[in-house]
């Protein structure tokens, strides 16, 4: 259930980061490119590759700037305080009715001490569990906002997504829509 804000210490949430024209043309160049299908998601990756299984990224996985297109969500997030730079990798996820994403916490080797997720499309309920406890608190992810992750809730707890058709918010079960989300990492290698 997560009908109340609630995120963990060292999180924060920033609605309407984007504007809603700006929205619309991140989703229309995301809907322009290729996908990859080789997770239970498809996923797009800008920046730098992710190695999923292994848990890395290493120098052969660079593939280049980001994309003009995502520039302007890039420097806002870069200008954040958790940010000590512009983010250089971003990965797209795009969640169907019914897909999520298991709890875990960005690699800690891999990228530096702030990730930050802008969603898009529908609502869906993150959760999160302190490591080791049974501490649990959600959130409901809005379309346009910014979900930051440093400091605690970068490293202690970790954040996931319930693979499920659809979610209480406000008190009533909604459906979900399709939704994507464009996480921002700085890669420290
Ligand atoms: O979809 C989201 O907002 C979070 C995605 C995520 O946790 C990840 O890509 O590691």
């Amino acid at each position: 259930m997560a009908d109340s804000v609630s995120v963990p210490p060292g999180a924060r949430l920033i609605r309407d980061f984007v504007p809603e024209q700006a929205a619309e043309r991140l989703l229309a160049a995301i809907d322009a490119s290729t996908w990859c299908a080789d997770l239970k998601r498809r996923v797009q990756h800008y920046g730098w590759r992710y190695d999923y299984r292994e848990r890395r990224v290493t120098e052969e996985m660079r593939l280049g700037s980001l994309p003009d297109w995502l520039l302007p969500a890039a420097e806002a997030v870069g200008d954040l305080p958790e940010f000590d730079r512009r983010p250089d990798q971003v990965i797209v996820n795009e969640y169907l009715p019914g897909q999520g994403i298991s709890a875990h916490v960005d690699c800690e080797p891999c990228f530096g001490p702030a990730v930050a997720s802008l969603s898009l499309g529908g609502d869906v309920e993150m959760v999160f569990r302190k490591r080791s406890t049974v501490e649990r608190s959600s959130v409901i992810l809005e379309p346009a906002m910014l979900l930051i992750l440093s400091d605690e809730a970068r490293y202690n707890w970790t954040h996931e997504i319930p693979a499920r058709k659809s979610d209480m918010i406000r008190g009533m079960r909604q459906p979900r829509k399709r939704r994507l989300s464009l996480t921002f990492r700085t890669v420290t290698l």
